[in-house]
């Protein structure tokens, strides 16, 4: 059984296919795959997105494919960036760009107001058919300054809870542990190992 990860964002597809592991897949990426879709993001919430990337690519594709879309939401800018989070900063935002925005927009704001929710949504499509959507979320709070160097996005600036280090601070194995999108994909596992065309 062959599974695609529809996903542009080469470090996304890196926890993806270490939280993979353990499914008795064969992973690919759209690397493999010459002119899959360019899938436009203009759901209003994760979940519209993610099954919208999940259906248009295992549907060009005709095979079985998961796709993530995940983001950031902050409670004192009342759930932004949220949706918008690879694209905060504006056209060519960058991780690092979108981690100044989200530091100026939180400065003076004290601890106990700078609570945050990492949310990942993973669909599963078969051949352009929706077969599951499983959800993740991780609490926690954002730092004062960017700390880290492992992981990507805003991870040097999110701190989870019951944690002192932000997730680029402790470093991608137990980030994994914990992540909204280690939650997200031990459900998607459930389904996918359900699956009945996994076994055909
Ligand atoms: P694809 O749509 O191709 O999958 P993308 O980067 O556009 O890639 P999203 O629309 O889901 O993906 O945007 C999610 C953004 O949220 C991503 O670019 C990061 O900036 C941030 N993000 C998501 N998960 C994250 C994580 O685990 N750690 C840090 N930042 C994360």
């Amino acid at each position: 059984m062959e599974l695609v990860v529809a996903t542009r964002n080469k470090d996304k597809l890196r926890e993806i296919k270490v939280l993979l592991k353990g499914l008795a897949v064969e992973v690919f990426s759209l690397d493999s795959f010459k002119g899959a879709p360019e899938v436009i993001e203009d759901g209003k919430t994760l979940e519209e997105n993610a099954v919208k990337k999940a259906i248009q690519v295992s549907e060009f594709l005709k095979k079985f494919a998961v796709a993530d879309d995940s983001g950031l939401e902050v409670d004192f800018l009342n759930g932004d960036p949220g949706v918008y989070s690879a694209r905060f900063s504006g056209k060519g935002a960058t991780y690092k760009s979108n981690n100044k925005k989200l530091l100026r927009l939180l400065k003076d704001v004290p601890l106990a107001k700078r609570k945050a929710c990492f949310k990942c949504v993973i669909a599963i499509a078969d051949k352009g058919r929706i077969v599951g959507v499983a959800e993740g979320k991780c609490r926690g709070k954002i730092g004062f300054e960017s700390k880290g160097k492992s992981g990507f996005g805003y991870d040097p600036v999110f701190i989870p809870d019951s944690y002192n280090k932000t997730f680029a601070e402790m470093g991608t194995s137990r980030k994994n542990k914990i992540s909204h999108r280690s939650k997200a994909l031990l459900k998607a596992k459930k389904i996918i190992s359900k699956y009945p065309s996994l076994y055909q």
